[in-house]
């Protein structure tokens, strides 16, 4: 198998930064070097699809769609950038129509409308085995979405050109909550973050007093002004107008070319422990809680009792351990909520960790949760390694049994409701 070797210093940057702890030299580095495996080996053993596929690639992968001279969509680059045009009365707008389609209710039997958004680029991942975990991903997402009543979108659009790559679900989230005024809660969710535990539900109770929760931690924003503080691979936004107002205020350092580049640079020089590249939306994110702390944190909910986002290292090798001691629907660090693969992109090039580290710790984390959603049906797989599975329960003519015994929604169900007797 032929390889290639790359070099991308933004991501070894990032690398650096997130295998380092706060008290690393600063003279530590990442590997120089990144090894992708060939995308098409095969095609060597028949000559007749190379060129077919070769043609559909291209024509995929090409950069001058027919699209790109249409202005129509496009903003005027001497504007100042913006989402779109300014509305200030949204709440108003959204509670009209709410009274007006009252068979589009925000809340169904006493619980918030939630839709999960989660999508990948546009176009194929470098290498075909990322498409596959991408299908494994948006998989999870379904099951856990199908079995806690929770709508979800996957988008694979570019809603607005300046804002392409990590910058593009801001409009995304915009638009869909114009689209779906009756979804009370929007829920970003990156496509290399899985559902490990399949049974906990988001405590939104909690969060009525807030438009904005994220997973991160008080001191390590405030004190330490941390580039970590809080993480953007997971994180609900509420329908409203204080939430737009936010993604106006966010969106800015987003444009890509001189301005993500130039915002790069102030948030390096502010947040602590970020290497020098362009302006992410995270760090963007972190450096507008800091430095408009009173417009905007009281309605920001930190939370950190459960894991909204799970940083894969620390989990994935410990899923027999949690096997053995815990069960679903702790939503912690006994049995983490999300298991996000910060560094591992499933779809892009690979760098921030060696490439069979990600792949085998995705795989594990995906046969995790999918053993809880097989339980259902009886069956599981063979290992937490292994795309097999056995059966756990014999057949029996009476199937309805294990409807009480083993139903996720029904827990669910039961265990909110005694939570709030
Ligand atoms: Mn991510």
């Amino acid at each position: 198998m032929r390889i290639r070797i790359i070099s991308d210093p933004i991501f070894e940057w990032k690398l650096c930064w997130m295998i380092r702890s706060a008290d690393t030299p600063k003279s530590t580095r990442c590997p120089k070097m990144r090894i992708l495996w060939d995308p098409f080996p095969l095609m060597v053993h028949f000559p007749s699809l190379i060129e077919e596929t070769n043609r559909i690639l291209a024509e995929i992968r090409s950069d001058s769609d027919p699209d790109d001279n249409d202005t129509s969509f496009s903003h005027n680059t001497t504007a100042a950038f913006s989402l779109g045009p300014k509305i200030s009365d949204w709440d108003q707008q959204r509670q009209q129509w709410l009274q007006q389609n009252p068979e589009y209710p925000s809340f169904v039997r006493g619980k918030a409308r939630i839709l999960l958004l989660t999508g990948s680029p546009p176009k194929p991942c470098d290498n075909p085995i990322g498409d596959h975990y991408l299908l494994k991903s948006i998989k999870n997402k379904i099951d856990y979405c199908r079995l806690h009543g929770i709508e979800i979108v996957y988008n694979l659009a570019h809603l607005d050109k300046e804002l392409a790559g990590y910058w593009a679900k801001l409009p995304m989230i915009r638009r869909l909550m114009f689209s779906h005024p009756e979804v009370e809660w929007i829920w970003w969710m990156d496509s290399d973050a899985f559902f490990t535990d399949m049974v906990f539900e988001l405590p939104l109770s909690k969060y009525d007093d807030y438009n904005l929760v994220l997973h991160g931690y008080p001191d390590l924003l405030f004190e330490q002004k941390s580039w970590i503080a809080v993480n953007t691979g997971s994180f609900l936004f509420r329908n409203c107008q204080w939430s737009l107002d936010l993604l106006d205020d966010w969106a800015p350092m987003g444009p890509k070319g001189p301005v993500r580049e130039e915002a790069g640079k102030v948030l390096t020089a502010n947040l602590k422990g970020r290497p020098a590249f362009e302006a992410d939306d995270q760090s963007a994110l972190i450096y507008l809680l800091l430095s408009k702390k009173e417009k905007w944190m009281d309605k920001v909910f930190l939370e950190n009792s459960y894991y909204l986002h799970g940083y894969w290292a620390g989990l994935v090798d410990r899923y027999e351990e949690m096997v053995e001691k815990y069960h679903p629907g702790l939503g912690d660090e006994r049995w983490p909520f999300v298991t996000h693969f910060v560094g591992c992109k499933p779809c892009g090039s690979y760098g921030d960790y060696p490439v069979e580290r990600c792949l085998s710790s995705m795989e594990r984390a995906f046969n995790f949760a999918d053993n809880q959603v097989l339980k259902l049906y009886g069956f599981r797989h063979r290992g937490l390694l292994s795309p097999k599975i056995k059966r756990i329960r014999n057949e029996t003519v009476t199937p309805l049994e294990y409807v009480d015994q083993f139903d996720i929604r029904r827990h669910s169900t039961v265990s909110s409701e005694s939570k709030s007797q």
